[in-house]
């Protein structure tokens, strides 16, 4: 049976009236800026990819190459397709209105463009991120308007550049995959109705922080290291790509736990709210896992700034409510 394409998948979900054109336009746009950029990360450094741009982002972290060319291929690729008020990106300080002399859509774009960029020079697994939320009618966008919290996302997804390229997306009813053929060059369904086991023995940290962890976290990660002589019972494996992508894709994949927590160094966590927790959070929710800062649903956190950052323990759901008990027993 001949699998369906994404505009196949979408068109379907429109025919439902769960999601409408403009959006469904959004998300098609979105996907065709991936396989630009997964054709960039491909060409690694005989397309200019390698390397450190001259520059900084808005986190104060030099920017790679490859950064600033996917963040452009999102600009150029959402500028006057007509479904967006404005956009902002992990790349750049303050909210991109859609130009006046575009048309202006319902939505509000949040991305960033190359997550895990310190893995492109050593050929590891990198993505991209994407948030869309509704702009309230007739107001200016500007940051307090893309200040909404996560449950507000009518559509989110993530592209890894690895392997194969797959795609993860939901519009609100399922988290579905979609894989590359490059023979087409489209995005082909693969993943229907993807689904998180409930446990988990495989753990995800950067376990070099663990002298700056909390003790709730120190606790739970001690555990799992015990493994079947501790109180656990079993054994665990862990797991660090450095890539949310490739971690949280692996969680989809077959169980886990996935954390980055806050810690002494990192007091508010490292990873951004708006355009890395919140639509991985949506994603991991609708796949039947659970996704929170140690002790809060991070769909239900209302953000401050647009680039602010957050805890994140998200994945198998028996795994994060014992994390989150673990918090509120401490406290
Ligand atoms: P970069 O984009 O700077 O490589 O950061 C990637 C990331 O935001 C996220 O994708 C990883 O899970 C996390 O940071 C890795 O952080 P560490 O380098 O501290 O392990």
């Amino acid at each position: 049976m001949r699998r369906a394409s994404l505009t196949q998948f979408l068109i379907e979900r429109q025919r439902a009236g769960r999601i409408n054109a403009d959006l469904r336009l959004l998300i098609e746009t979105i996907a065709r800026a991936c396989k630009a950029i997964s054709t960039r990360v491909n060409k690694g450094a005989l397309g200019g990819g390698h390397g450190s741009a001259s520059s900084e982002n808005v986190q104060g972290e030099i920017q790679k190459n490859l950064d600033v060319m996917s963040n452009e291929i999102l600009l150029e690729a959402n500028e006057w397709g007509g479904n967006l008020a404005a956009l902002v990106s992990e790349e750049m300080e303050d909210v991109k209105p859609t130009p006046t002399h575009y048309p202006r859509g319902e939505y509000l774009l949040l991305f960033d463009p190359l997550d895990g960029s310190s893995n492109i020079d050593v050929n590891i697994s990198v993505g991209t991120i994407f948030s869309v939320l509704r702009c309230p009618p007739g107001v200016e966008p500007d940051e307090q308007v893309f200040l909404q919290p996560g449950r507000s996302q009518v559509a989110a997804g993530f592209a890894v550049y690895g392997p194969t390229t797959q795609l993860v997306i939901t519009v609100g009813d399922g988290a579905y995959g979609f894989t590359l053929d490059r023979e087409t060059f489209t995005f082909v369904l693969t993943q229907e109705g993807i689904k998180i086991p409930q446990d988990t023995a495989e753990f995800a940290i950067n376990a070099s922080n663990m002298r700056r962890w909390e003790p709730p976290v120190k606790r739970y990660i001690d555990e799992c290291l015990a493994g079947k002589d501790g109180p656990r019972g079993k054994e665990f494996n862990m797991r660090w790509v450095a890539s949310m992508v490739a971690d949280v894709y692996r969680v989809l994949s077959r169980g886990g736990i996935f954390m980055y927590p806050r810690d002494s160094k990192n007091k508010d966590g490292r990873l951004r709210l708006m355009y890395e927790a919140n639509p991985m959070a949506f994603i991991v929710e609708q796949a039947g896992g659970s996704a929170t800062d140690g002790k809060t649903r991070i769909l239900d956190i209302r953000p401050k700034k647009l680039h602010q950052r957050i805890a994140v323990v998200l994945g198998s759901k028996n795994e994060v409510d014992r994390v989150t008990s673990y918090h509120a027993n401490s406290q």
